[in-house]
């Protein structure tokens, strides 16, 4: 307990030195955006790959892919049923879905990243 305070301390104070100097500080956003994790029924797309890689969902429901990287990415399932076409940089695209499966798909842009939505 006592280390995971001590830790969130190092975390603060290391935000600070990075952040603390700047004279423009953007407050747009929480300062602690960058270190949260995407909601359930979300994917961020970030550091080159799609976050979380696998997530299993109840059918009916709408899965939202959000870019976090600074390039383009794609969301592209790969028999068909769903393709994001370019999702620029704080894009974000939406898909529902309304069958049961299990959907692999990757970034046409970056073949590595691949990810799997499993809907039952
Ligand atoms: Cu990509």
């Amino acid at each position: 307990m006592k280390n995971k305070i001590q830790m969130a301390f190092l975390i603060v104070a290391l935000l600070l030195a990075a952040f603390g100097c700047k004279k423009q500080q953007d407050y747009t956003q929480p300062l602690l955006s960058s270190s949260s994790s995407p909601g359930s029924n979300e994917v961020w797309i970030q550091n080159m790959a799609f976050n979380p890689s696998s997530i299993t969902v109840s059918v009916n429901t709408t899965i939202q892919w959000t870019n976090k990287d600074a390039v383009t990415h794609t969301a592209t399932s790969n028999n068909g049923v769903f393709d994001s076409g370019s999702i620029n940089d704080g894009g974000v695209y939406s898909y529902h879905f309304t069958t049961p499966g299990t959907y692999a798909y990757h970034c046409t842009l970056h073949p590595h990243m691949t990810a799997t939505i499993v809907v039952h």
